[in-house]
Parts: C-alpha cells; structure tokens; sequence
C-alpha cells in the first residue's frame, strides 16, 4: 500500500462526531467544504466516535449515529474511491497514541479550552477526565496522518491549536515525527448559530429541538423552525452586532446560494422578516432534499456500509501505524 494516495497532494483530515443527527452548522461549516476539498487533497475523514462518548450516550443511539454519521458523509458526496472515510474506533492508534501526547501535554494548557468549559458547564453531573483531555485524542487523531491541513470551523480553531504546540513540544523533546498542520477554515459562513440563540453555536446535542436544522429533517420541518428562529423587532435585513438572528440567517442564506452578505442583504432590501425567513428556509430544504434522499439509500444497505468502513479503517491504519511505531520508538519504547 502507497504512503499517499497521490503524492503531488498535500493531505487533509476532519473528524465528526456521532454525537447526534449532523446539523447544518456542520454542513456549512465543514462537510460541504470537505466534499470540495476532494479533488484538490489527499483527504481522510472520520467518524470520530471516541470522542462521542465524554458526553452519556445510550449504547443503541451511539451505534446507530455512528452508521447514520458515515452514511451522511457519503450522501453528502464524501466518495470513498477518492478520499479515506473511517471510523476512528476502528484504528487502535488513535487512543495509544493519545496517552503519548497526554504524557507531553500540561493541565493548565486543557483548562483553558473554551469548549470544556462551555461543555463542562451543560454537563455539570458528569465532567469526566475525558471531557478534560478531549483534546489531546483530537491531536493525536491529526498528527497520526501528518496532514497538512486540517478543515475545521471556526469553533475547533483553539483545539487545532492545542494540537500544533503538542506536536511542536514532541518533536522539540524527542525529534521530528510530526508534521504541524496548518488550520483550514472556510471563509463563507464557518460559524453557523443555534436559531433559538444567536449567541450559541449550532449544536447537534441541543436539547432544543427548533435550535438546530438537522440534515435529515423534511422541508416542512426545516421551513417551520427557520420561521420560529430568534430574530428581533427592526425588521431591517441586514448585517450588524446589535442584531445577531439576522446576521445568522444572511450567513445561511448567502453560504447556501453562494452570495456575500451584502448581495443577501440587497436581494431582500424593502422585504420584511416573513418573506426572508421562508427564502431562508426553502432554499435551505431545496439544499438539503437530495441528501436526505442519498442518506436513506445509504442507511437502508447495511453490509455495503460495512464494507466501506473496514476498507477505509484499513487504509487508515496503515497511514496510523507508521507514525505511530516511529512515535513510540523515539520516546524509547521497545517495538
Ligand atoms: N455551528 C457550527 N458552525 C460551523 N461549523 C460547525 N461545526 C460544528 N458545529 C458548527 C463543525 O463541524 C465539524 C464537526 O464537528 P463535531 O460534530 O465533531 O463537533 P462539534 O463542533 O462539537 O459539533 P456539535 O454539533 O456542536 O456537536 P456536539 O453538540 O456534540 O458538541 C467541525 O469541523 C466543527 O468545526
């Protein structure tokens, strides 16, 4: 097996977690742009359901998100001919290679990252050491494949970071075995924000239903809770700070349609908040229909499923295994 699928390539890695149904926050933020990145990168995307558990999950839901989470990487257009698609469980190196970093990275460092805080707070009857060290498996899921780029939304951008200084001290302290990877961030609309509070980002694990569009609502669904999002009273459709729900919908809209805020913005000049909200909506439903429809073929096919993910575990470890090996060996480790 080839170190690299092609080697004029520079190589990309994601992760996302099955910790819900994907929203369109993710989307925006990251799956329509990996499904871009497919042809210009040497891509590895992965169900990153280790990471899904520093949350309760009930065993039958986390089961079924993991196959729904890989099921929508392909029906969104993630083709495992061209990129790497797997299961991080599936590839044993992620966790050894995490207790490695753990052993070079300082608490101090993992209290001040913002999503354990926010996380730690939502959850306060279980903030477990995982949560904790959440992103130290997160660097150790990106330096295993020495990508050099690693597509993110603006809400990972501190984690990304964690991982560059943790790579930067292992490589000072033992010698070079990791690549630093450079963040990759979508500049149209990296950050989606729940529609019931602008204020948040989108979340798939929120408890509020009309807070997030999933990918795998029907259009009446999605058409009814962009009409119930949190706007204001002004009835001016514009971009501002002093008015957030709005700002959010132009993003959506604009990331959807490709058009800047300004072109949103004078599209709908003179239009009130009902008009813009059903656009808003309908143009999302329209965006997102035919990936419903591909998911459900998808889903309903068990066995084909299964196949892609072992295949794309074992091109996966391959890649894992070898940074991993030189990793341990540098530490002084007898392999
Ligand atoms: N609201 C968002 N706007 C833009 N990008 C987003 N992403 C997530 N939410 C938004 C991007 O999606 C990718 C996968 O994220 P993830 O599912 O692995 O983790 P997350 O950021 O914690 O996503 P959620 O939906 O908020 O999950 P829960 O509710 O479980 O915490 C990442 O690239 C992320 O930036």
């Amino acid at each position: 097996m080839s170190d690299t699928v092609n080697n004029n390539k520079k190589r990309a890695l994601s992760c996302v977690q099955p910790s819900g149904v994907l929203t369109l926050g993710n989307y925006l933020g990251a799956l329509k742009n990996f499904k871009a990145m497919q042809d210009d990168f040497e891509c590895l995307f992965a169900v990153a359901d280790l990471h899904a558990i520093t949350v309760r999950q009930q065993p039958a839901n986390l089961r079924a998100q993991i196959y729904a989470t890989y099921a929508l990487f392909l029906a969104i257009g993630l083709d495992p001919d061209k990129s790497t698609l797997f299961i991080q469980s599936h590839v044993k190196e992620h966790a050894a290679l995490s207790w490695l970093l753990s052993c070079n990275t300082q608490f101090g460092e993992m209290a001040r990252m913002t999503q354990f805080k926010d996380k730690s707070a939502k959850h306060a009857d279980n903030i477990n050491v995982g949560l904790f060290s959440y992103p130290v498996l997160m660097a150790a899921d990106i330096l295993l494949y020495t990508p050099d780029f690693v597509p993110v939304g603006a809400d990972q951008k501190q984690h990304l970071e964690i991982a560059r200084d943790i790579a930067i001290r292992f490589n000072n302290n033992y010698g070079d075995v990791f690549k630093v990877p450079e963040p990759y961030i979508p500049t149209k609309c990296a950050r989606v924000m729940s529609l019931q509070n602008p204020a948040q980002k989108m979340s798939k694990s929120d408890e509020n239903q009309n807070a997030f569009v999933s990918l795998l609502d029907d259009t009446d669904t999605i058409i009814r809770k962009f009409k119930r999002a949190v706007t204001d009273s002004d009835n001016r459709i514009i971009c501002s700070d002093d008015k957030p729900g709005i700002t959010n919908l132009i993003g959506i809209y604009g990331a959807v349609c490709g058009k800047t805020n300004k072109e949103v913005e004078e599209e709908f000049e003179g239009k009130g908040y009902g008009d813009f909200k059903l656009a808003v909506g309908e143009t999302v439903a329209n965006e997102l229909a035919p990936i419903k429809a591909n998911y459900d073929k998808y889903i309903s096919d068990k066995a084909e499923l299964e196949r892609l993910f072992r295949d794309g575990a074992e091109k996966a470890r391959y890649l894992a295994n070898k940074t991993y090996r030189k990793a341990m060996k540098k530490v002084g480790f007898v392999i």
